[in-house]
């Protein structure tokens, strides 16, 4: 047994009596109600949900086993000249919630590089489909093609104890989360750069095969490293993590849970909103034409997409109530690193305009960035103009945290999900409403 799969083993046993103690001696206390207004509206705020991976507090923003963006970056070991951790690192972090050592970030680098190879048949399928389908339709294809591969599918046709689901599970999760970063760079290649792949350099780490893989030069294996960690995980109620949970609360396994999650991230009110930020702005500056994006501009553009009927991509969260941490972490990035970039500047004019307008709009309860709004510019100044591919990248950060997420599912023995509905004319009566 590997450092991290024994350090994981230890936690679930430490872990497992709080859960039964908390479901035999408190099952029904209650940690809130339920208003009318949550049940029509997307559960908004309902408490139903446990996970100890993260936790997003509206004020702060994410904290990831307990720590802050800035504390994880700083706590975790850094890939040997670079400005950022092992994804492998986190990886151990977020599932054991114990800050790796170089040494154990780099075990789990190289556990991850036996499992890397992506089967042939991947390719075949991705090929298979028409070229200009969404990257991300052809993202979800491929991890679900890899179903077969399946440990814990197979394991459970065998007839396997409850209190082992969580080993399969932690098996095939490291076995596709080790995959990812080439499916996405082999779709990128394919779609984006004349059919041209290139091959997995078995030296480097998961960020840095990433940028190797997309063809692009440092420091872009720091951004990619950036990217997956900030992506990861941002508690469990959004649409891709709450899937991904719900899914393989049917004991579907961690391909088809996790391509359904990205079948939600895809929606452009969740992920697929960095790709909107690119498609407005670079619209917007294409109707500029040679005019000055000065403030008033964008304010009129804004206006105009609000008078429009339609939302401000970027802007806006359903839990937060300021600026996204994650989206000031991209910021710091450009300002140190592109920090005269014209794109650069137009978002951080946006991100001065756009705040008072959805305030004098007075629709949407956070009327500050999120995540979305500042992620492109970056791997625009990098050459990944195809704004398409950019919830792919989110993606496979994303995996990180729900795999992690599915693998303690399985370890506490959560059951299947099944929420309770009602009728409009229950709710009707439960208010008096006779007719
Ligand atoms: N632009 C215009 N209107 C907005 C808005 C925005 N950015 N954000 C919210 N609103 C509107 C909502 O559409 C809603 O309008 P209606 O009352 O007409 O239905 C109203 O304000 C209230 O919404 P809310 O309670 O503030 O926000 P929700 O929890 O319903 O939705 C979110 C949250 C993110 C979907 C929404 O803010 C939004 O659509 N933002 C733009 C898309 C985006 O950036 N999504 C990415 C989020 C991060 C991620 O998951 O990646």
């Amino acid at each position: 047994m590997s450092t991290l799969k024994e350090t994981l083993f230890n936690k679930i046993e430490e872990h497992r009596s709080r859960t039964t103690r908390l479901l035999k001696k408190h099952a029904d206390t209650k940690v809130g109600e339920v208003t009318i207004g949550q049940a029509i509206g997307g559960a908004r705020g309902v408490r139903c949900l446990v996970t100890d991976i993260s936790y997003l507090d509206p004020m702060e923003g994410i904290r990831f086993r307990g720590k802050t963006i800035p504390e994880t970056f700083a706590a975790l070991p850094k890939v040997p000249g670079s400005d950022y951790p092992y994804v492998e690192g986190f990886w151990h972090f977020v599932l054991t919630g114990e800050v790796p050592t170089l040494e154990q970030a780099q075990a789990v680098a190289a556990d991850f590089k036996t499992r890397s190879q992506v089967p042939q048949y991947v390719f075949d399928v991705l090929r298979a489909m028409p070229r200009d389908t969404h990257p991300m339709t052809m993202f979800s294809a491929a991890i679900l093609a890899m179903q077969r591969e399946s440990v814990f599918a197979e394991r459970y046709r065998q007839g396997m104890n409850k209190m082992e689901f969580w080993d399969p599970t932690y098996e095939d999760c490291t076995n596709l989360l080790a995959k990812l970063p080439q499916i996405g760079a082999y779709i990128y290649r394919m779609k984006f750069k004349g059919d041209t792949p290139i091959a997995p350099d078995p030296e480097l780490d998961f960020g840095g095969n990433f940028a190797h893989m997309m063809g692009i030069d440092t420091p872009y294996d720091d951004v990619a490293r950036m990217y997956f960690i900030l992506h990861s995980d941002h508690e469990s109620g959004n649409v891709s993590a709450h899937t991904v949970h719900l899914v393989a609360s049917a004991l579907s396994d961690c391909y088809y849970a996790l391509s359904a999650g990205l079948n939600g991230l895809a929606g452009p009110l969740h992920g697929l909103a960095n790709e909107n930020v690119l498609r407005w702005t670079q619209n917007f500056i294409a109707e500029l034409g040679d005019k000055e994006p000065t403030e008033e501009v964008i304010r009129q553009a804004l206006w105009d997409t609000l008078n429009s009927g339609q939302v401000i991509p970027g802007y806006g969260h359903a839990v937060l109530r300021k600026t996204d941490p994650r989206y000031v972490s991209q910021m710091e990035f450009c300002q140190k690193n592109l920090p005269d970039y014209p794109l650069f500047k137009v978002i951080n004019t946006i991100y001065k305009v756009a705040p008072p307008v959805l305030m004098e709009h007075g629709k949407a309860k956070n009327p500050w960035p999120n995540v979305d709004a500042q992620s492109g510019v970056i791997q625009w100044y990098y050459g990944v103009t195809e704004y398409s591919f950019y919830t792919v990248l989110f993606g496979i950060g994303r995996a990180i945290g729900t795999l992690a997420n599915i693998t303690w599912d399985r370890a506490l023995g959560y059951p299947i999900e099944r929420p309770k509905s009602v009728t409009t004319a229950m709710l009707e009566e439960v208010v008096g409403i006779k007719d």
